[in-house]
């Protein structure tokens, strides 16, 4: 199994589109590991985007990600599921994302990219367990769809 971090950035938030894209995950399939509503605080952001550090967006780019909550998930599914979500997301710049993808569905700017999914199943798990403590995970429940869902 792989798990992916996702963040439903301060936009989606504040433009309503939590449950549209929450809904495009869960109806593709993805199995939910974890699920909240969070403020993260500028050193949170900075460890986050630690290899963004130094460039030109880094500044707002933390302004951005802290300036209103942000819905954090973990989902999972078979080996390939990393790339499966980040094609769903679509490339970082929503002007340049493929319709049909979340960013090339609802978004315009890539300073207001909408979400983060993490790029590498080494990536997910590093994310997930900085943005949740063991307890709020529940990696292993039984799912009535599994069967319908994976051969
Ligand atoms: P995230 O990490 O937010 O899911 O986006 P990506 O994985 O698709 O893209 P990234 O790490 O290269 O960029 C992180 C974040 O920085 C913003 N950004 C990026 C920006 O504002 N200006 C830029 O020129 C770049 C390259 C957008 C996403």
């Amino acid at each position: 199994m792989e798990r992916v971090l996702i963040i439903l950035k301060p936009d989606a938030v504040q433009r309503g589109l939590v449950g549209p894209i929450l809904t495009r995950l869960e109806q593709r399939g993805l199995k939910l590991q974890g699920l909240k509503l969070m403020q993260v605080d500028e050193a949170l952001a900075r460890r986050h985007y630690a290899e963004h550090e130094g460039k030109g967006f880094f500044a707002a780019l933390v302004g951005y990600i802290t300036s209103a909550p942000v819905v954090v998930a973990v989902v999972s599914g078979k080996a390939g599921t990393v790339e499966l979500v980040r094609t769903m997301v679509g490339v970082t710049n929503p002007a340049k994302a493929a319709p049909g993808t979340i960013r090339g569905d609802f978004g315009l700017e890539i300073g207001r990219n909408l979400i983060h999914a993490s790029d590498s199943p080494a990536s997910g798990e590093r994310e997930t367990a900085i943005f949740f403590q063991p307890a709020e995970l529940i990696s292993a429940w039984n799912r009535a769809s599994d069967p319908w869902i994976y051969e």
